[in-house]
């Protein structure tokens, strides 16, 4: 069990863009691990490997209220999209803010799981939204990049103002 250090906006690590895996070997699996213990640690519903620096398309989701339904995606991919739905949306790597983006509501999803298996999956609500936001970081883009250049510059002068704070504080 490893908890791992996720990158906070805006680190240019965040923008890389993963590649698929090749083939899901031990590494694999324990990356996956270290992935859900990181994401269940942090208190997200969701992780994608680029949010620890690791550029491979992986991403762990738990959107359970028990917080015992883990989730491992490997390679993953939308199909179809449909609808359209607003929703609040937060992110470990943006730490503390919190805004509305509009994405499809119903998709369809494939992935494989550790086993090797292909799963074809359709959801809405939540579980949608949130694989949106997942494969989104795999190809280098954080939803604060949906929002109004005035709310993104906005955000910039809070997080340019917080750093030079910490700053003076070391
Ligand atoms: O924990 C998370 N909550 C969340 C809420 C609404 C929409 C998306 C998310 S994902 C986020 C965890 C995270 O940053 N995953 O990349
Ligand atoms: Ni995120």
């Amino acid at each position: 069990m490893a908890i791992l250090k996720v990158l906070h906006f805006p680190d240019p690590r965040l923008r890389n863009k993963a590649t698929i895996v090749k083939e899901i070997g031990p590494d694999i699996k324990e990356i996956a691990e270290n992935m859900l213990d990181t994401m269940y640690a942090e208190n997200g519903i969701g992780l994608a490997a680029t949010q620890v620096n690791i550029q491979q398309r992986i991403v762990v989701i738990d959107i359970s209220e028990e917080k015992n339904e883990p989730l491992i995606l490997i390679n993953p991919e939308i199909t179809k999209l449909e609808g359209s739905e607003s929703m609040r949306e937060g992110c470990l790597s943006v730490p503390d803010y919190y805004d509305i983006v509009e994405r499809a509501e119903n998709i369809e999803f494939c992935y494989k799981t550790l086993d090797n298996e292909l799963v074809t999956v359709n959801a809405d609500g939540l579980l949608a939204v949130c694989v949106q936001h997942e494969i989104d970081h795999l190809d280098g883009k954080l939803f604060i990049d949906y929002l109004s250049l005035l709310k993104r510059q906005r955000l910039k002068k809070k997080i340019d103002k917080q750093e030079k704070q910490q700053q003076t504080v070391l």
